[in-house]
């Protein structure tokens, strides 16, 4: 592990340009549930059967009642290490490129800048009727919360399963991911696509890949370097004392 740290933490000093994407283990020790650990379970349903158009088309209370009890959650949530260090991270690197497949908002609350949330962020509303997007940060939405310009339903602005993600974010990231030197994956069980096919596009355009996580992954094999622990103890040490 020593090792693994240390050879990261000297290429890093050496990159031009790194691309990261992170999961839900990044905000895992802020308390904020996985999708997939025994935590990932809410009220019997799994988020992906919550997490998608139909859901919403068929009951849409049912599902501002999934959103509006993780935003109740996640708004007494702080960010934790892993977030800290990779805004520090981000003033080390050149060019520095974070990619989240987290709602949680909790990357640009710590400071983050260049983020790209290619599943969208549970802070934002979006108008089924008019497409007008808002951010909200009340915890509850109400069960039926309607568009203040069109009264229009509400729904969450994230990316639901079977929707496509955002073209013009997707591709950003795309091309972060070609032209980065070095691609670490966070915290990410790496089973949700196309987000966990960044890790080909970084591999294809040449870049070491590190891949830092609790348990190995669909992706491990594909790593230059895998170090197995938490986020929010390992990052902090790739930043620590960049003379
Ligand atoms: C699309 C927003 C084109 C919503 C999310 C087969 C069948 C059915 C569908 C598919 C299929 N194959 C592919 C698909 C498509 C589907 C998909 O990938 N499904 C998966 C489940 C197989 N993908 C899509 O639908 C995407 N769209 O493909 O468009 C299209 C268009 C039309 C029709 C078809 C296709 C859209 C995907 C986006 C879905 N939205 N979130 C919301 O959050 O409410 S995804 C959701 O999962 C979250 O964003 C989350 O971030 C993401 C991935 O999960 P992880 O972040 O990896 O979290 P997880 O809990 O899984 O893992 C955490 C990891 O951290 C673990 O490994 C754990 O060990 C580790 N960990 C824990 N603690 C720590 C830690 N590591 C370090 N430190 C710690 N402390
Ligand atoms: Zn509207």
């Amino acid at each position: 592990m020593e090792t693994s740290i240390n050879s990261l933490k000297e290429a890093l000093k050496n990159a031009e340009r790194v691309a990261v994407l992170t999961g839900a283990g990044v905000s895992a020790e802020s308390g904020v549930p996985t999708f997939r650990g025994a935590d990932g379970l809410w009220k019997n349903y799994q988020a992906t059967e919550l997490a998608t158009p139909e859901a919403f088309a068929k009951d849409p209370e049912l599902v501002w009642e999934f959103y509006n009890w993780r935003r109740g959650l996640i708004a007494q949530k702080a960010c934790n290490p892993a977030h800290t260090a990779l805004t520090a991270l981000e003033r080390l690197i050149p060019d520095f490129t974070l990619i989240t497949q987290n709602v949680d908002g909790l990357h640009l609350l710590a400071g983050s800048r260049h983020v790209l949330e290619i599943h969208g962020n549970i802070w934002r509303a979006r108008c089924t009727r008019c497409g007008k997007e808002t951010m909200d940060r009340a915890p509850d939405m109400g069960r039926r919360p309607t568009c203040a310009a069109c009264g229009g339903l509400l729904r969450p602005a994230v990316v639901w399963f079977g929707e496509s993600l955002d073209p013009r974010i997707l591709r950003q990231a795309i091309e972060a991911a070609q032209q980065c030197r070095i691609m670490l994956v966070v915290g990410t069980s790496s089973v949700v696509q196309p987000a966990a096919s960044l890790a080909f596009t970084a591999k294809s355009g040449g870049a070491m890949l590190a891949e830092i996580n609790l348990e190995k992954t669909p992706n491990s094999d594909l790593m230059d370097i895998v170090i197995l622990g938490k986020a929010g103890e390992i990052l902090p040490r790739l930043v620590e004392g960049w003379a």
